[in-house]
């Protein structure tokens, strides 16, 4: 009886440990994730939300790494404001978005307000980062926010950023430049607000965004091509009217795919003052049959 009694307790410790608990990040206010994985380890890139902050403030990003979706190692700021010399505010570290390409990492990261969209590169994922170019990849417009990087089969690397519409642009090899012409998306899909990331599955490109404002839940597109035109598909989670934003990252992981996207669930949010205190949480998606994803009741339930 005592051995049965302590594998019942061991499969429920295993059960326990299997399943996350949002949100995951609970030491730190952190928002806007980047999951990437690397040599069967997940690095999450965060934007951070300082303790004492009325409506943003946000001056580094920060780094998570992960081997199991449950226990996340807080690796510390990984980069930050500073590391751009051509940056003149001290607030704005917005949505980064993390890629590996030819064993170096790339690391775009929007300032807001016109500032522009900054490229960092290491040869590690924990950094340390540099600029090499010395001012911004991207300034086009007021709205260059939150970039995403997909790189397609034949090796074409696309930039996407974008509220309330999505641009893109195609990237050079060397992945801190670009050729051709920015394009604003004449097929940005149904309510598209921001914070995209493109991923692609048995030959269909997904586009999946933050959705509808506010609140801000999750929606997705699909298309044929990485430059669309995108069909709107539905919303993978429904925005809650106790979170404001929010922001997808999209991974597969030893086997199965999963979403990140963030609440303010351990900061109430009070509805006299604009905070942004947000909470990084993780779900396993759902595909079905036919390639659409499943709608879930989400972190914000
Ligand atoms: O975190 C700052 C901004 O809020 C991001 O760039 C947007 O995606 C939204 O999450």
């Amino acid at each position: 009886y005592k051995k049965l009694a302590l594998s019942v307790f061991m499969m429920g410790v295993i059960c326990l440990k299997a399943k996350s608990q949002n949100p995951i990040i609970q030491t730190k206010f952190t928002a806007d994730p980047a999951p990437l994985v690397h040599n069967d380890t997940v690095f999450l890139y965060t934007g951070h939300d300082e303790d004492d902050a009325f409506g943003f403030k946000m001056r580094n990003w920060l780094l998570y790494t992960s081997t199991d979706m449950v226990n996340w190692t807080d690796q510390g700021v990984v980069a930050s404001l500073k590391d751009f010399e051509w940056v003149p505010n001290d607030n704005g570290a917005w949505a980064s978005h993390c890629i590996e390409r030819n064993g170096k990492f790339y690391l775009y990261c929007p300032m807001p307000g016109g500032v522009g969209i900054g490229v960092l590169v290491s040869d590690s994922p924990y950094g340390p980062f540099k600029d090499p170019i010395g001012k911004p990849l991207i300034k086009n417009s007021d709205h260059d926010i939150d970039p995403a990087v997909f790189i397609d089969d034949d090796g074409q690397a696309y930039l996407y950023w974008g509220n309330p519409k999505v641009y893109y642009v195609k990237l050079n090899d060397d992945m801190i430049s670009y050729s051709g012409k920015i394009v604003q998306d004449s097929s940005t899909p149904d309510n598209y607000q921001e914070g995209p990331w493109v991923w692609k599955r048995k030959g269909k490109y997904y586009m999946a965004y933050a959705s509808t404002c506010c609140p801000e839940g999750i929606g997705y597109a699909m298309s044929n091509s990485p430059t669309g035109p995108w069909e709107y598909k539905g919303m993978i989670m429904e925005g809650d009217k106790r979170s404001n934003g929010n922001h997808p990252g999209i991974i597969d992981y030893r086997g199965k795919p999963y979403v990140f996207g963030f609440n303010y669930n351990i900061l109430k949010q009070t509805m006299s003052k604009h905070y942004e205190r947000r909470s990084i949480c993780l779900e396993e998606l759902t595909y079905n049959a036919d390639g659409t994803l499943q709608k879930h009741l989400f972190w914000s339930k």
